[in-house]
């Protein structure tokens, strides 16, 4: 007689537990301590981004404003290090929504990624309709990205070196998270950027591919956020979101003085060079957007 049981290496991922917006008071006491991913149900209540973002609602208030359109990948460099490959593209957010509601043939290109801080530097009104600041209670460095993509959009495994709150307003992505604890595993990539580290097994020609496991290894956490939902996401854990319906979704970056002393002082020069860079774009984006 056979007695086929699954192989003891084989650990099914988790989903986080989902816990309802009126448990506030546990965000607030325990959740940093925490470090596990948490999904916040229920979490935008009265927020006007949970009420009137869609991609109609954005072609009627912003349609003519130019936005920054990515078809971009990490790719691995024979050196060891990153860089980005593809292109960016500037087309009015009209355009764009347009474009994401053709449903192109097999073969033609796809819409690409609106994301990144761009659109909260020349749209600062967008910052009323999200309450983040209701949860991520003390006043600490912030930054703030808006992501509206299509079905398929791909971001491949990184962590970020933030606490992390990411709200869907529309649509649905899935999730795949590692655990901090796994950093060695999933072979971190030479810093290429201050604030996010990918995972060398993740990067294209040979990686960076949806349904593809990095390296075939399995996630802690996998799981689909819903729109109206919150995934509360600790410093250092590992990442790869894939938009299963088009989707428009913000998150919220915050650093507590203590993973700053953590993350050293040798990120400090890089932080400075972003910081002028960051001031530059802003003083363009705001010329631009005067000159539209
Ligand atoms: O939604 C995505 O495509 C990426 C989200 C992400 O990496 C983040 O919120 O840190």
């Amino acid at each position: 007689m056979s007695t086929a049981t699954a192989p003891r290496d084989v650990v099914t991922p988790l989903v986080p537990e989902r816990m309802p917006l009126d448990n506030r008071r546990a965000f607030y006491e325990g959740l940093e301590a925490n470090n596990k991913p948490i999904i916040f149900t229920d979490a935008m209540k009265g927020w006007p981004a949970a009420e009137r973002w869609s991609f109609d609602w954005f072609t009627q208030q912003y349609g003519d404003v130019s936005v920054p359109v990515e078809w971009l990948r990490y790719n691995a460099r024979p050196a060891g290090d990153v860089e980005r490959v593809g292109r960016v593209r500037k087309m009015t957010m009209k355009d764009y929504v347009a474009s994401l509601k053709v449903k192109g043939k097999e073969g033609e290109e796809t819409p690409g990624y609106l994301i990144g801080n761009d659109l909260f530097r020349t749209l600062p009104a967008l910052h009323r309709d999200v309450r983040f600041d209701e949860y991520a209670v003390q006043r600490r460095l912030t930054e703030q990205l808006f992501f509206m993509g299509p079905k398929g959009t791909f971001t491949q495994l990184h962590f970020d070196r933030a606490h992390n709150l990411h709200a869907v307003m529309v649509g649905r992505k899935q999730w795949q998270l590692y655990a901090p604890s796994r950093d060695v595993e999933l072979k971190p990539a030479k810093l290429s950027h201050p604030w996010s580290v990918m995972s060398s097994h993740d990067l294209t020609p040979h990686g960076g591919q949806p349904d593809q496991l990095p390296a075939g290894k399995l996630p802690d956490y996998d799981f689909v956020l819903e729109a109206g939902e919150i995934l509360y996401l600790p410093y250092g854990w590992w990442h790869r979101v894939y938009t299963v319906e088009d989707a428009i979704a913000t998150n919220y970056w915050w650093w507590t003085w203590s993973m700053l002393a953590r993350i050293g002082p040798r990120l400090i020069p890089s932080i400075a060079v972003s910081a002028v860079k960051k001031m530059r774009k802003q003083q363009t984006l705001g010329r631009e957007f005067r000159e539209q």
